[in-house]
């Protein structure tokens, strides 16, 4: 259930057991072993059928690590694929209690883990470093109350004002899709063609063609929210913000020419520069500032604030310093962290909040979509990088490598299984969790966004309570037999006590009906949101209400055996397939049977075609037969079957013992041959109290 994520250590060669010196060689190094972790001998040679001979099927050790080595790469990111990230730590530095009540804001000096990613948006996962390119700088917070990732850029503007101009904007970016090319540049027709045919493009095309987009270091370029968003405090109070990350080195870019020879004498010149300068000691720092502003601000603007194709000036708008961002530490391993981290703008901790931007409304759909793309599973939040490090839980199981190992059968809510000594598992935090902010963006706009559902869905009972009002009596006895069946499986006695005080809203009788079948006493009423009223009965909601079925497409059975009357049996066929039933001959044996007038296979044999098979069954036999058959068990059950599920059960004057045998009473449902075929699909209901007790 909760589980925290500590630091994950991952061990490359080592055996996964117990550790300790069984799992080390002589000399301190652990065994090299199979994913499996039986220990290798070779890790040289495979095995063959001789020295010269062919390679064995059965050498697992090299299947294995062929079969991996096959599968290592994972799909790029279809934008910002080359990237370079690190970890560090986040610290307030001015406390905004009155600005937003999200934890990592709210004490000077507190400090929570992040790891940081930054890009080129272009290129593929192996372009070089230093392109004409915006540089993505995403950030995620390991925050106490979750994740936070503050997915911008190295500029505050964008190119497109709406999420659905995004594929084209990207398509026409990245290599031509015929030629495959250029790599990694936007120097090409397809670039300028749409952005010449998009006016909004005109002032992000003005940062794209600046020194901003040919950066001297990852270390010295400003980071950008980009997007208006919100921030509530604890008294509910709002206030829109846009986020900026101001280098402590000072923003610097290359020439041009120098771009283009670095990119040919490193072409991983910012990845090394930002390792190498963390592996130094020499850490490269952020001020994290913010541009508060509220609705009166906003709508004296020329712009739209949620245009993300415009910013705020700050000499307009001042930055408000709250916070250093230090990056402190190397990943360990590229592919497990710098390239398994996935940034969702989703990813949001109460005190922060989205704007109605809509290009950031279309991220909050993209990102968690290309995860799945990209890292396979909805479990990619379990990957260490991605997983949050304060405990978490809820009650979405299983998927794809699934890591966790929930314990208990609490994997829905509500649930009482708490109340019976049970894990209930986690529950909602109405005072504490994530809240939508419900004032609209323009705040003269009354609509809200709200969680909520209107008035009217509050009746829960009244169509219940018409629909069991609208069934026949045996309707009504089945449904509250049902109901009695279902809760007597039931072990938590809470749970069918709640189960008849709902009842009461639906039917007094049917609740008491329930409880006497449960042999309960009838609890008090459970209080329902909306009284419920009575609705006009609709016998179009019951079965028996709409009338007998007819015979199309109903199946019917006749028994017979040796010396059976093939006129008669010829006659019942006759009858219910020209009222379009279909008619199965069932015998004791299958093969030929001598009958009176000829001889007749069977289509089924009598042991293994029980009359639950069929809707109605005819039965002809001679004295004879039908007293051999009264001593043979599936016979006897064959028609008590028959008669115990109300079905019409015909018969010949021969068959009388067996009928007799299997407790057959008259009624109008037991009936001649010459009138089998009228009544055959017909259930006979009024039967049915004879043969067993309804609640
Ligand atoms: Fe992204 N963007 N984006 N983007 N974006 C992705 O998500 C997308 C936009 C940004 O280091 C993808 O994990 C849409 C603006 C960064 O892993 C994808 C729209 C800004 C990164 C995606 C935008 C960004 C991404 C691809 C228009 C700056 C790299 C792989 C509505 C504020 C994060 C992935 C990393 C990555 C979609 C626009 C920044 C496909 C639909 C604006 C820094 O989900």
């Amino acid at each position: 259930m909760a589980r925290k994520n500590d630091t994950p250590t991952v061990q490359v060669t080592a055996s996964p057991g117990s550790g300790g010196e069984t799992h080390q060689q002589a000399d301190g190094r652990p065994h090299i072993t199979t994913n499996h972790g039986v220990r290798i001998s070779d890790n040289q040679n495979s095995l063959k059928a001789g020295d010269r001979g062919p390679t064995l099927l059965e050498d697992f050790v090299l299947r294995e690590k062929i079969f991996h080595f096959d599968h290592e790469r994972i799909p790029e990111r279809i934008v910002h694929a080359r990237g370079s990230g690190a970890h560090g730590f986040f610290e307030c530095t001015v406390a905004i209690p009155e600005l937003t009540k999200a934890s990592l804001f709210q004490k000077k000096g507190e400090r929570v883990p992040l790891f940081t990613r930054f890009s080129t948006v272009a290129g593929g996962a192996g372009s070089v470093d230093t392109p004409r390119d915006v540089r993505g700088f995403a950030v995620k917070f390991y925050t106490q109350e979750g994740n936070w990732d503050l997915v911008g850029n190295n500029i505050p503007v964008f190119f497109i004002q709406d999420a659905i101009k995004f594929p084209d904007l990207i398509h026409s970016v990245k290599m031509e899709a015929d030629k495959g090319y250029p790599q990694a540049g936007s120097a090409h027709d397809t670039f300028w063609d749409f952005v010449s045919l998009m006016p909004e493009s005109t002032h992000m095309v003005m940062w794209a063609m600046s020194d901003r987009a040919i950066p001297r270091s990852l270390r010295m370029m400003e980071g950008f929210g980009v997007h208006t968003f919100q921030m509530i405090n604890a008294k509910g109070e709002t206030t829109f913000v846009k986020f900026h990350w101001r280098p402590k080195l000072g923003m610097q870019s290359t020439c041009w020419d120098e771009a283009v020879k670095i990119a040919g004498a490193d072409p991983d010149f910012h990845r090394r520069d930002l390792f190498e300068s963390i592996e130094s000691g020499d850490f490269p720092e952020w001020e994290l500032g913010l541009q508060v502003f509220d609705e009166e601000f906003a709508a004296a603007q020329s712009y739209d604030v949620l245009d993300a194709t415009k910013l705020i000036p700050e000499e307009v708008l001042p930055l408000r310093i709250v916070g250093r961002m230090v990056l402190d530490r190397n990943v360990d391993n590229f592919f497990a962290e710098t390239e398994q981290v996935a940034f969702l703008p989703t990813n949001v901790v109460p005190g922060i909040d989205f704007s109605n931007d809509p290009l950031l409304q279309g991220r909050l759909f993209s990102y968690l979509d290309t995860q799945k793309s990209r890292l396979g599973t909805t479990n990619f939040h379990q990957i260490p990088i991605n997983a949050p490090k304060c405990p978490f839980g809820n009650f979405q199981r299983d998927g794809m490598m699934q890591m966790m190992v929930p314990k208990g059968r609490a994997n829905y809510e509500p649930n009482s299984l708490g109340a019976n000594g049970e894990d209930g598992g986690p529950r909602e935090s109405p005072k504490t969790g994530f809240a939508t902010i419900t004032t609209n963006d323009d705040r003269n706009d009354p609509t809200q966004k709200l969680r909520v559902r209107g008035a009217l869905f509050a009746d829960h009972y009244s169509q219940a309570r018409l629909f069991f009002r609208s069934q026949a009596p045996i309707e009504q006895a089945h449904l509250a037999s049902a109901i009695v069946f279902e809760l007597s499986k039931v072990a938590l006695e809470p749970v069918r006590l709640r189960m008849i005080s709902n009842l009461r809203n639906v039917d007094e009788g049917l609740a008491k009906r329930v409880a006497d079948g449960l042999a309960m006493d009838l609890p008090a009423a459970s209080k329902p949101a909306k009284a419920p009223i009575d609705m006009e009965v609709s016998d179009a909601l019951s079965i028996v209400k709409k009338g007998d079925p007819a015979m199309p497409g109903r199946k019917v059975a006749i028994l017979f055996d040796e010396g059976s009357d093939k006129a008669e049996i010829d006659a019942v066929v006759k009858s219910v397939e020209a009222a379009g039933g279909s008619a199965l001959l069932i015998a004791p044996k299958v093969g030929g049977i001598s009958v009176k007038g000829g001889t007749l296979k069977a289509d089924g044999q009598l042991a293994g075609s029980p009359s639950v098979l069929f809707d109605a069954v005819a039965i002809i036999l001679t004295k004879a037969a039908a007293a051999k058959l009264s001593k043979e068990g599936a016979a006897v059950q064959f028609v008590m079957d028959a008669y115990g599920h109300v079905k019409t059960i015909g018969h010949n004057t021969g068959a009388q013992a067996l009928i007799d045998k299997a407790g057959v009473e008259p009624d109008e449902g037991v009936v001649s041959l010459a009138d089998f075929a009228k009544v055959a699909p017909k259930r006979h209901w009024d039967r049915e109290s004879k043969v067993r007790t309804l609640a």
